[in-house]
């Protein structure tokens, strides 16, 4: 029995002074950095948008910001720009503890779609190799932590649940863009199985 601590997004972009600011999303790291030493295996996913994606509003011309439009197919939220490749946005936070990750995993690289989850893009088309990645390693139990609650942390967790893997969302390391989504989002996690769970039952 072997298990994942997975660190969604916690990126210079989503915490205060970001491009899409989580409120308190800066608090979540001295959590975070506390719990890492009481996993097998720790892994991240890394936000990571060519300029051109079609996720944000600048790229599609008379749309604004949190408009809902069809992107190839799928229904897609316009988001500013962020998470750039090569930006000081799509960086990691500064304070958090990146020595104990062993592999990061990139998302939203292809501009036609966006990638809420750690393991698939939004059209379940590609994977991004974190699923045989962790069953190489032995995981059979997930913990996510991170950034946004109800979007990537959310889509990474219920991927997670569907593989097959025993599966733990810790409450108080991650925070989401709107509390109230959150909440619905967790109770829909719950009906799958999932686990939720505070950085003190883990220490
Ligand atoms: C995210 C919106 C757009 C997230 C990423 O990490 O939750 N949200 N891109
Ligand atoms: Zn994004």
């Amino acid at each position: 029995m072997s298990r994942a601590l997975i660190l969604v997004d916690i990126q210079n972009d989503f915490v205060p002074g970001g491009a899409l600011p989580v409120p308190e999303g800066d608090q979540i790291i001295p959590v975070v950095n506390q719990l890492l030493p009481a996993f097998d295996l720790v892994v991240a996913t890394q936000d990571w948008h060519p300029q051109n994606h079609g996720s944000f509003a600048s790229n599609h011309p008379g749309k604004k910001i949190y408009d809902v439009i069809e992107l190839n197919g799928l229904e897609q939220i316009l988001w500013p720009d962020h998470c750039v490749q090569g930006t000081a946005g799509a960086d990691f936070v500064p304070g958090l503890n990146m020595n104990p990750v062993e592999a990061i995993f990139r998302k939203g690289t292809d501009p036609g779609i966006d990638s809420y989850s750690g393991f698939f893009d939004n059209g379940r088309k590609k994977s991004t190799g974190l699923a045989d990645y962790l069953k190489g390693r032995g995981i059979d139990e997930v913990y996510v932590v991170g950034l946004a609650g109800e979007f990537c942390v959310n889509y990474t967790i219920l991927d997670a649940a569907e593989l097959g893997f025993k599966t733990y969302l810790i409450k108080d390391a991650t925070r989401p863009l709107d509390w109230q989504n959150f909440e619905q989002a967790m109770g829909n996690m719950r009906k799958h199985g999932v686990q939720i769970v505070e950085n003190k039952d883990l220490l």
